[in-house]
């Protein structure tokens, strides 16, 4: 029996309530291939903040170290700003391991009302690969001439060679693997003088190194348009962290809910645990209310396992989430994809599906 150690962190709001799917999900699947998980339930949060002043322990980094992978709920809550929420634990795991690449597939799953008229799955189903240690998400900047008629923030955004050639490099990687052969990059060098001109400059470049690839560069705005009049036309997107985090959300947005979309962010060299997460937040509009969709998070566990090397057992886990997506039972769906079913409910359908 293989064994994997898994560190555990619901996090906040919804996340505490779509965990236990994932890992009734994992209990299954752990059963049916015969891999064996050793759980770290981690209830850092920004209740661990409001209580103590730090989202996770001084020893936190190096707890985590000691797994194979972080699977993460989500983070955020009202009564903490957003940039503490982020940045007291989401950010500085992603940076202390070194997982530069958050890859975030957009896929239309059966059964799903898209509110794109017309389309069905298969139509729309891509990858979008999103840098994710550096470029616009920076705390490099501050506010000067605080309290004068000149008052004013500056917000660097860094953009290294190295930092923008790997992510590149990855996302026509993935696409030579995946079979198609065709990568788009997220770009604004009208508007941003020095950052996105540089982007350009290094996709170009890379794209000389993949003759077999097409390529071609949309300015995000006009790119935000396209994703929802032509989703069909994408293979896999390559983006900054910013333009990456919000297509990332427009992307599941065109398939009709963002509650169903997986992030994996990950270290590729394998050198660090990577950590995997569903694209939504915390919710706190429906939290504590039972109604979650958890597919994000199943689906987040999916890619965790392939990542662990049990290609097999995540094909599964995504085999029954679309199984229980094509159901179209109002007991088996949560109340986003037009049911009436619970958290829960909707968890135990997708393990039923994993012995279909
Ligand atoms: N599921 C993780 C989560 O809570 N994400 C909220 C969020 O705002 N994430 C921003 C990001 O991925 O950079």
């Amino acid at each position: 029996m293989t064994q994997h150690t898994i560190a555990v962190l619901p996090g906040d709001g919804i996340g505490r309530e779509v965990m236990p799917e994932a890992l009734k999900v994992l209990d299954r699947v752990g059963q049916i291939f015969d891999i064996g998980f050793r759980f770290s339930h981690l209830d850092w949060s920004c209740e661990t903040w409001l209580a103590t002043g730090s989202m996770m322990p001084p020893d936190g980094m190096d707890r985590l170290s000691q797994h194979d992978a972080i699977l993460l709920g989500a983070v955020g809550y009202p009564t903490v700003p957003d940039h503490i929420s982020l940045w007291g634990m989401l950010i500085p795991i992603r940076r202390e391991f070194d997982q530069y690449v958050n890859l975030r597939p957009v896929r239309l799953l059966p059964g799903i009302p898209c509110p794109l008229a017309g389309r069905a799955p298969g139509d729309i189903d891509f990858w979008i690969v999103r840098e994710n240690t550096e470029g616009e998400y920076s705390q490099i900047g501050g506010r000067f001439a605080e309290g004068s008629e000149a008052e004013g923030v500056a917000q660097t955004a860094i953009f290294t060679r190295r930092g923008t050639d790997r992510i590149m490099r990855y996302a026509f990687d993935l696409a030579t693997r995946l079979g198609r052969p065709h990568v788009s990059s997220a770009t604004k060098s009208n508007g941003l003088f020095h950052s996105m001109p540089y982007w350009d400059e290094r996709f170009e470049k890379m794209a000389a190194e993949y003759p077999d690839i097409r390529t071609d560069s949309h300015h995000i705005d006009i790119l935000a348009a396209r994703f929802v009049m032509h989703p069909d036309r994408f293979d896999v997107v390559v983006g900054s962290n910013l333009f990456g985090d919000i297509l990332s959300d427009l992307g599941p947005g065109v398939t009709g809910t963002i509650a169903v979309a997986p992030s994996a962010n990950i270290n590729p060299e394998k050198r660090f645990p990577s950590m995997f997460e569903p694209v939504h937040g915390s919710a706190p509009d429906i939290a504590g209310r039972a109604i979650a969709n958890p597919i994000g998070q199943v689906w987040a566990a999916s890619m965790m396992l392939d990542h662990l090397g049990e290609g097999e057992a995540a094909a599964l886990v995504l085999r029954a989430i679309e199984h229980m997506t094509a159901d179209p039972s109002a007991l088996v769906r949560t109340a986003d994809i037009g049911g009436h079913a619970s958290t829960s409910a909707c968890g135990d359908a997708i393990v039923a599906a994993l012995d279909r």
